[in-house]
């Protein structure tokens, strides 16, 4: 079975741009990709780290959760994953946010991503992709976040085809 999934991509470490150009290819491997534009945006977490360039690609995949976990966490090493301290710095970070209207807890993964309804970095690109989107039932576009995010996205970049 198809099933529609959200997964966040974010880098802030090497050449982000193309790490994640790179990571997008491989997503094209696991399904049929779409990806919202490219975003930069000032760390959450320590301060003290450079500013993260992100997006969020829908990936429609046969992949169970697990498999599909483990797929993201072999293109996160493949990388060259650094990841120095929590909320840090990292050369690629693929998160899966949604897995269609799943709730999935258990020690490896948490769906619904817990910080989603957090992180207008999340849900600006993820309303790129579905401007009706729920989470939770929740609503994204109405969000304060989400109106008052002051989030840029590159206006030059293009993924490749
Ligand atoms: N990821 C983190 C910690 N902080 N900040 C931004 N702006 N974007 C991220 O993707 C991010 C972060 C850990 O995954
Ligand atoms: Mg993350
Ligand atoms: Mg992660």
């Amino acid at each position: 079975m198809m099933t529609k999934t959200y997964i966040g991509l974010g880098s802030n470490l090497g050449d982000s741009e193309q790490i994640l150009r790179e990571a997008v290819l491989k997503l094209r491997a696991l399904g049929e990709v779409t990806v919202s534009k490219l975003y930069q945006s000032p760390p959450m977490g320590p301060q003290d780290q450079p500013h993260y360039y992100n997006a969020v690609a829908q990936l429609n995949t046969h992949l169970e959760p697990l498999a599909l976990l483990d797929a993201l966490q072999r293109i996160e090493n493949e990388a060259g994953r650094v990841r120095l301290r929590r909320w840090g710095e990292r050369t690629l970070d693929l998160d899966l946010l949604l897995y269609a209207e799943k709730n999935i807890i258990n020690e490896r993964l948490t769906v619904p991503h817990m910080g989603i309804l957090e992180r207008d970095f999340v849900m600006v690109p993820l309303l790129d992709l579905d401007p009706s989107l729920q989470v939770n039932g929740q609503s994204l576009q109405n969000l304060d976040l989400v109106q008052h995010s002051t989030l840029n996205a590159l206006a030059d970049h293009t993924w490749a085809d």
